[in-house]
């Protein structure tokens, strides 16, 4: 591909000091379970049939002991920022109680080999890895405690990291943890009930708000929350249809923006749910709506709503990634435009946008063109949001490397590097010298702008 392929035209509305990454999680790549306590995905592994490849994160990318070549591979990139998660079982073996030494080593080593390589740290407290001590004594968190011990590990970690941790997010994606865990029982801990998913969802928020009181006591780092959120399409132009889109939209995007900006759950959802609503204490909308600096969007397509399909029915004929999920690039600028206006909020950051493609290692490369494309038309989509006077502010590239993608196992991948999981051999592929190229390009051009 010669140069001027490489950058992708157009992005002329990005802020000169918009922040670019990849993006991780602990459970994900980490491996190294002997070294940290065990967690509901652990136990949830285990669980015949959960996985599609029977597989787990015992190893994974063997990613804790292959930091430094790593940090050195992300710094290749020439990204601006690393975002990756702490393992709260690899600081707090049962979620409570003195952290280990050998997990607070194991992140001091990750940030300061970051911080050594110009590279900003951007933490995420909780990418879904339960201490599953927690979930045998309170229930995980349909139980109310479970946000109790968030808040300490909370103040444990950001008293040790804060100084030079940039940026932390609290939680990434409560619906996830709360409507998959909980209500479908597709991810950790595998449970289906919609009531205990909308408790978990409310304690998960009542978590997100004691966690930030707690950094904010400890250190100046920014504070937000990462939520997965997406466009809802009547999948038909039917009244039934477009109720449904109503109360999806309510479900996924409308419950979390409304609880973190007013302190209020939507109404119309709340009488959807009726009993199944959750328990709330008094103080509960204060501590929830506190003001933070970000919210993280990962955005992946739109979804459909229909009476007659569940969740992100996908529209016929569409360009679908290996997940089946529909290539939607104008979704983005839908969404991000969306948030801005009706939220009116603090600034957005897209923490995860990226595909799976069933990329091929052919005589020691990978050509993911189409993940290059993904790549730069939703680019192309966030500049135009940018444009129509969205504040966005960075983008993170799910994911840096291939890794455990939950229950699909390790046959799927989202990485711009490919991992053999036989050798754990990490090649870049043609994604990744695309970033480093843009990269390479967008700071030129800022070069030239400030001379
Ligand atoms: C998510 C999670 C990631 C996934 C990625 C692909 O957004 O679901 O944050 O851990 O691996 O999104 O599904």
């Amino acid at each position: 591909m010669d140069r001027d392929q490489l950058i992708v035209p157009g992005l002329r509305h990005l802020p000169a000091n918009f922040i670019w990454g990849v993006a991780t999680s602990a459970f994900q790549i980490e491996g190294a379970a002997d070294r940290r306590g065990e967690s509901i995905w652990d136990v949830f592994c285990r669980r015949p049939g959960a996985i599609a490849d029977g597989s787990d994160g015992l190893t994974a990318c063997a990613h804790v002991d292959r930091l430094d070549a790593d940090l050195d591979l992300i710094a290749s990139l020439g990204v601006d920022a690393y975002r990756f998660s702490i393992a709260w079982p690899r600081i707090q073996t049962e979620g409570s109680g003195a952290p280990r030494s050998d997990g607070l080593g194991f992140y001091d080593r990750l940030i300061d080999g970051l911080l050594a390589r110009g590279i900003q740290p951007y933490a995420t407290l909780y990418h879904w890895d339960l201490p599953q001590a927690l979930q045998l004594r309170f229930g995980g968190w349909p139980g109310r405690e479970t946000a109790y011990r968030f808040a300490d590990y909370a103040d444990t970690v950001s008293r040790r990291f804060g100084d030079r941790i940039v940026s932390f997010a609290t939680l990434n994606e409560p619906w996830v943890v709360a409507v998959l865990g909980h209500e479908q029982g597709i991810f950790a801990p595998g449970l289906r009930s919609r009531a205990m998913a909308m408790q978990a969802s409310h304690h998960l928020l009542v978590g997100h708000g004691l966690a930030t009181q707690a950094i904010r006591a400890n250190c100046q780092a920014e504070v937000g929350i990462v939520l997965n959120m997406s466009p809802i399409h009547p999948l038909t132009d039917t009244d039934a249809d477009r109720a449904k889109a109503a109360i999806d939209d309510g479900l996924i995007n409308r419950w979390y923006m409304d609880a973190l900006h007013v302190g209020q759950y939507p109404a119309d959802v709340l009488a959807h749910l009726g009993a199944d609503a959750p328990q709330q204490l008094p103080g509960d909308a204060a501590l929830v709506s506190q003001p933070v600096e970000f919210i993280g969007v990962n955005y992946y397509t739109r979804s459909f709503a229909s009476t007659g399909e569940p969740w992100s029915a996908q529209a016929s004929g569409a360009a679908v990634t290996d997940m089946g999920w529909e290539i939607y690039p104008e979704g983005l600028t839908e969404l991000l435009v969306r948030l801005h206006q009706d939220w009116k909020g603090p600034r957005l950051i897209v923490t995860e946008n990226g595909a799976a493609f069933a990329d091929q290692l052919v005589d020691g490369e990978v050509d993911d063109q189409p993940r290059v494309e993904y790549l730069a038309t939703h680019l192309a989509a966030v500049d135009e949001a940018v444009r129509r006077g969205v504040n966005v502010t960075g983008y993170f590239v799910w994911s840096l490397m291939d890794n455990f993608e939950w229950a699909s196992g390790y046959r799927k991948r989202f990485g711009i590097v490919h991992v053999d999981y036989d050798t754990l051999k990490r090649t870049p592929k043609r994604s990744a010298r695309w970033v480093s190229e843009l990269l390479r390009q967008r700071a030129a051009q800022r070069l030239a702008n400030a001379s």
